[in-house]
């Protein structure tokens, strides 16, 4: 089976043209989006063995996801189709350089998963299991079903990634807060931006911040100063400088980006701080592409970037 697993929402989404808005679109372009099955693409393509899982509507949105997910090469032998409720759906616009989501996910498939849902077997198996801060905010059975999957994980020895993803659009801070530290403090590898630490710990100081993540059992990484990322391991800090992009087109999936560099370099026995490396390297790349997953390398693009042949023609 997979030797990272990761499950989640995966929804259509819709977007018009670069720069138009959605109220004055007759045509918007269809594709899907979904922080969980970036991480799998992004995996996959660079030749990993990843697997994703979910609940989706068996509807047309339901059926193009899994089929263009399972077109990556990820494993989605695990994901259903329910009759019973619909496939979510997002919509997005970038209007004068201001990016606005929209959900209509309320209700959907995903959100009806409960821990009985899990295939323990699938999850024990692998080395990581990856999940976001998205799902627990989904419905209260997906937070149990989050849980769920952190106890099986921690019963079979499978270390556990969370990204916490807060959205405040699916919950409010006091909620998201008790779920997503709980969560951290589950985690072998907590990969959080700095803006959702400053709203999770509730302070504007760095340095606060930073000797609250070295009391976490985990391996941190905080994924966006202005410069650099930070690596805390046991309170000690490690700044890594960001590999810079060379223009930003599209800035959505670059945290799910550098999960699947970090994660690719993890499940390949390397350090922490050439993790970091790789999660960067990811992340910049995923920018120069519109769209949230379309920009993730492949294993033969990396690799003419590390060996410095270096510019990807896109
Ligand atoms: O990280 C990118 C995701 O946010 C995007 O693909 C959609 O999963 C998504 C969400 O719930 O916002």
């Amino acid at each position: 089976g997979p030797d990272i697993v990761t499950f989640g929402e995966s929804m259509a989404l819709l977007m018009p043209e670069t720069g138009k808005g959605i109220e004055y679109s007759p045509q918007l372009n269809t594709t899907f989006g979904g922080a969980e099955s970036n991480v799998a693409i992004g995996l996959a393509r660079l030749g990993h063995h990843a697997g994703w899982f979910g609940q989706l509507g068996h509807d047309p949105f339901g059926r193009m996801v899994l089929k263009k997910i399972r077109g990556e090469g990820v494993d989605v032998s695990r994901a259903k189709l329910l009759e019973s409720a619909p496939t979510g759906l997002m919509l997005r616009e970038a209007v004068a350089g201001k990016t606005s989501v929209y959900y209509y996910r309320r209700f959907s498939a995903m959100s009806k998963m409960r821990p009985e849902d899990l295939d323990e077997a699938y999850i024990a198996q692998a080395q990581i299991l990856h999940i976001t801060g998205i799902t627990p905010a989904l419905s209260e059975s997906c937070l149990a079903t989050v849980k769920a999957a952190v106890r099986i994980a921690k019963r079979h020895g499978v270390k556990v990634c969370f990204d916490p993803n807060l959205r405040l659009k699916l919950w409010g801070i006091e909620r998201a807060r008790e779920a997503l530290l709980s969560l951290a403090g589950d985690a072998d590898y907590f990969l959080p931006g700095l803006d959702e630490l400053k709203l999770l710990y509730q302070t504007e100081d760095f340095d606060e911040i930073i000797s609250k993540l070295g009391r976490l059992s985990a391996v941190s990484v905080v994924k966006g100063g202005d410069e650099e990322s930070y690596l805390v391991e046991k309170g000690r800090v490690t700044a890594v400088p960001f590999v810079k992009a060379e223009r930003v087109v599209d800035t959505v999936g670059a945290g799910d980006g550098f999960c699947a560099g970090f994660l690719s370099a993890i499940v390949q026995g390397s350090g922490h701080l050439e993790a970091v490396k790789l999660g960067s390297l990811l992340g910049s790349l995923v920018v120069q592409a519109p769209g949230d997953w379309e920009g993730l390398p492949t294993r033969e693009e990396i690799d003419a970037v590390l060996q410095g042949s270096g510019h990807i023609e896109r």
